[in-house]
């Protein structure tokens, strides 16, 4: 879960996100990024989140899906979480960013 309307810290984010895949028992995982706080004005959009998380740029073997959610009310997190057994797009697959907001 990364905090959308942080702006600085989503590059910490990558950043982390990045390395933990080079771990050689990372990397048949699949990644579910949760692009928090969607609710506030300063929060950058799920394909904004997207985009500085370099999510196209993961290795072709790791599948990733990306959801908005409000972690206050709730949205997002559910649909995150329960459509966690639909394929997840591939890194290579980027229009599935567009396809994501
Ligand atoms: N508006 C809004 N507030 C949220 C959301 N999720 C968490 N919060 C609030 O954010 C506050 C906590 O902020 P966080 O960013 O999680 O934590 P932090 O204190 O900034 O510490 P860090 O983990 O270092 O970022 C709490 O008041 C939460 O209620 C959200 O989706 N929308
Ligand atoms: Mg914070």
């Amino acid at each position: 879960m990364v905090d959308s309307s942080d702006h600085d810290r989503l590059e910490e984010a990558r950043d982390q996100l990045h390395q933990m895949l080079t771990e050689d028992l990372l990397k048949n995982v699949s990644v579910l990024v949760l692009a928090n706080k969607q609710d506030l004005p300063k929060a950058a959009s799920v394909t904004r989140v997207a985009e500085k998380m370099n999510l196209a740029s993961l290795p072709h073997s790791c599948k990733w899906r990306i959801e908005g959610t409000n972690a206050v009310s709730g949205e997002g997190i559910y649909e995150g979480i329960c459509r966690r057994q639909e394929p997840l797009h591939s890194a290579s697959a980027c229009a599935g960013i567009a396809r994501l907001t």
